[in-house]
């Protein structure tokens, strides 16, 4: 028995829904962790996920965490529709993509949501509740993360390290894709592609992609391929239904000082023109 604990909203989770999808697996049961019902915290599940976050996947019994060790095990599950080069060395250089996204891009991309969508939310309550809000996280560097963008938004450090780890991730991807290949790894959509889409979606939901695209065309082209997946559609990659238009409108108030805020990071730091 395959079982995903999740939240449909959440982009790790989507990663696993994603993988799902591509693998042509629908034998899987939803088990639904809602994160701002405070799910994550009832103590059966954190037995199953210490950490207090989602996805955990558990397969007859055996409990698997971290999205992309799940999106991994996942693909290793079928031989159907292989999501890894068969190569090792591109088995190995696919890795660096998905290494580099959960070392910088998630850290970046959730910082973001955080300064252009919870913000304001969290700015709202009183100080009572934004302590419990926090109350209850296991992980400090998290907390600390989303304390920073709450109280300093697009001035807080984690703000400026997100522009630098889209830069530096678009400008992976524009170079990758200058050889006329339509995926990261080649002729093949990879895991590469799984494990950043759901990110990517975040971004293009706050309307901040062009932030990074305008001047990358092959990466605009790439993401449109990415998002033409049926897997795409059949995950619902990027924000809800019912979140977009929040999001949407809530990324474009901070958008301008983003774009400014990456000018500046360009002059101090760009060493490779991309
Ligand atoms: N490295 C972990 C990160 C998982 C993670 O941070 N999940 C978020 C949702 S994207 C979460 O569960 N957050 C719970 C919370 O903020 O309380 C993975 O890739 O699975």
């Amino acid at each position: 028995m395959l079982e995903l604990y999740y939240y449909e909203n959440s982009i790790c989770s989507e990663r696993a829904v994603m993988a799902l999808a591509e693998k042509r697996i629908d034998d899987w049961l939803p088990r639904h962790i809602d994160l701002f019902k405070r799910e994550q915290f009832n103590p059966a599940y954190l037995k199953l996920n210490p950490k207090a976050q989602v996805p955990t996947l558990v397969h007859d019994g055996e409990i698997i965490r971290e999205s992309a060790i799940i999106c991994d095990y996942l693909d290793d599950l079928r031989l159907e529709h292989p999501l890894k080069p068969k190569d090792r060395i591109k088995a190995a250089q696919m890795q660096e993509w998905i290494s580099e996204a959960d070392a910088a891009s998630f850290q970046g991309v959730a910082s973001l949501s955080f300064v252009a969508v919870f913000r304001a939310k969290l700015m709202a309550m009183s100080e009572a509740d934004r302590n419990a809000y926090w109350a209850g996280q296991t992980d400090i560097e998290r907390t600390q993360r989303q304390q920073s963008c709450v109280f300093e938004g697009l001035d807080s450090p984690y703000a400026i390290r997100a522009v630098a780890a889209w830069e530096r991730m678009f400008g992976n991807i524009e170079r990758a894709l200058a050889d006329g290949r339509p995926w990261l790894m080649g002729d093949a959509f990879t895991l590469a592609e799984v494990n950043l889409a759901p990110f990517i979606a975040r971004l293009d939901g706050l309307r901040m992609l062009p932030v990074w695209l305008d001047e990358r065309p092959r990466t605009r082209a790439w993401w449109a391929r990415v998002q033409a997946r049926p897997s795409y559609a059949q995950a619902r990659v990027g924000p809800s239904a019912d979140e977009a238009a929040s999001y949407a409108r809530e990324g474009a108030k901070v958008v301008d000082d983003l774009r400014r805020r990456r000018a500046d990071y360009l002059v101090q730091y760009d060493r490779v023109s991309a």
